[in-house]
């Protein structure tokens, strides 16, 4: 896939911003501009962002570097660094590509263009250290860096807000998932040491101080990604919207799960659709649960918000069904260490990672624990990550 003319990457750099640097430096004729998109975490609040809900995600210290350069012409020249692979065509020919990792470009670009934004042809160069199919948001925080990017590079003037729906727009219409709000929504808005508390009904959001000496944030990364995750994603949406039609039919001013409440969901949902009550029922405690999550770190108790997370593990398990046997053993593991407040699995499910909170000095234990059991049970191994909270989008 390479072309004879590019520079390989340079992967043993310690620093993706480092080997982006040094790429764009044999490689583009000028000097570009550098954008940092951070990964995500969400601490509670899953699966509620399409049912216009709360989520509570934050920007971690993982993130996508792109650096991009005007070109005189039409032409697009993406170059993505971890693959060591390219791509290369035009402004007035979109179309999705069978090596898939563009469309998170051309996906941004098509918004752009559609929503009549004056852009010329560029090139780009990224790469990044947040892991694929970790449940991360790799790909929101692609698309992203490129809006990012593009914004002020043709000097756009696009609010922030609108960056983050362009994204979740690029995913939606021309990637093909119908993903919510809340990873763009994060890389986008992430605040060092915050937590953002995004009510994604009415776009309105307030950042939640999340600075706890004594305790770090462990991802436990299954290093699995079961095939069902992006169709039952979409499948679980339709059935969240089922139940809504089925409240909305005797209660026209509903709207979302947002609306309803358990006692609408026992009167017109339950007889009859057991299943879509188990996903209605799921949402509808997860949202009152982030908000009882919320006055927990208000009032700095850690072991009741960790108790909520263990909570939404179990409704997602076992009533929204989107948890899967490498997930739940590390949660029970997990519910069993010493220096342990809450896990549960993060992010769309089937695979990707656990969150775990942990006592600071309990975390070499955990890890080496963790790691052990699950390459015994599971003969895969597992990665961890200590994450930190940090800053959005930003140029470097
Ligand atoms: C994925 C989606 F992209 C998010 O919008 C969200 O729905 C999440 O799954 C589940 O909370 O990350």
């Amino acid at each position: 896939m390479q072309s004879p003319d590019i520079q390989p990457a340079i992967h043993e750099s310690s620093s993706p911003a480092a080997a982006l640097q040094a790429f764009c430096e044999a490689n583009f004729d000028a000097a570009p501009l550098i954008v940092r998109a951070a990964g995500r975490i969400n601490l509670i609040g899953e699966h509620t962002d399409y049912n216009n809900g709360f989520v509570l995600p934050a920007a971690i210290d993982k993130a996508i570097y792109l650096g991009i350069i005007k070109r005189n012409d039409r032409q697009l020249r993406f170059h993505a660094l971890d693959m060591d692979d390219h791509y290369s065509g035009s402004l007035d020919d979109l179309q999705p590509s069978p090596r898939h990792w563009p469309d998170y470009l051309l996906g941004v670009v098509q918004q752009l263009q559609q929503r009549g934004y004056p852009i010329a042809g560029f090139e780009c160069a990224f790469g990044g250290n947040i892991p694929q199919g970790a449940g991360l948001s790799s790909s929101a925080a692609l698309e992203c860096a490129v809006v990012f990017a593009l914004n002020e590079l043709f000097d756009l003037k696009i609010s922030d807000l609108d960056k983050a729906l362009l994204a979740q727009a690029a995913e939606n219409n021309f990637v093909g998932v119908r993903c919510g709000i809340m990873d763009q929504f994060a890389s986008i808005f992430g605040k060092r040491q915050h937590l953002i508390k995004l009510d994604c009904g009415l776009m309105q959001y307030e950042y939640i101080p999340f600075r706890f000496d004594d305790v770090r944030l462990v991802l436990l990364d299954t290093q699995v990604k079961h095939s069902l995750a992006s169709s039952e994603y979409n499948t679980r949406r339709a059935e969240c919207e089922q139940g809504v039609a089925l409240v909305k039919a005797h209660h026209p001013e509903v709207n979302s799960l947002r609306d309803v409440s358990l006692a609408m969901l026992d009167e017109y949902v339950k007889p009859g659709h057991a299943l879509t009550y188990n996903r209605c029922r799921y949402v509808v405690e997860e949202i009152q649960r982030l908000h009882d999550a919320c006055n927990d770190l208000l009032k700095n108790d850690l072991a009741a918000f960790g108790r909520r997370m263990f909570a939404t593990h179990e409704g997602l398990d076992k009533l929204y069904n989107v948890s899967c046997e490498e997930l739940n053993w590390l949660v029970e593991m997990a519910a069993s260490q010493e220096g342990l407040l809450g896990a549960r699995m993060m992010g769309g499910g089937f695979g990707g990672c656990t969150i775990n909170i942990v006592n600071k000095d309990a975390v070499p234990e955990f890890i080496a624990r963790a790691s052990y059991g699950y390459q015994q049970q599971f003969n895969v191994p597992l990665n961890a990550y200590v994450t930190n909270i940090e800053d959005g989008c930003r140029t470097i």
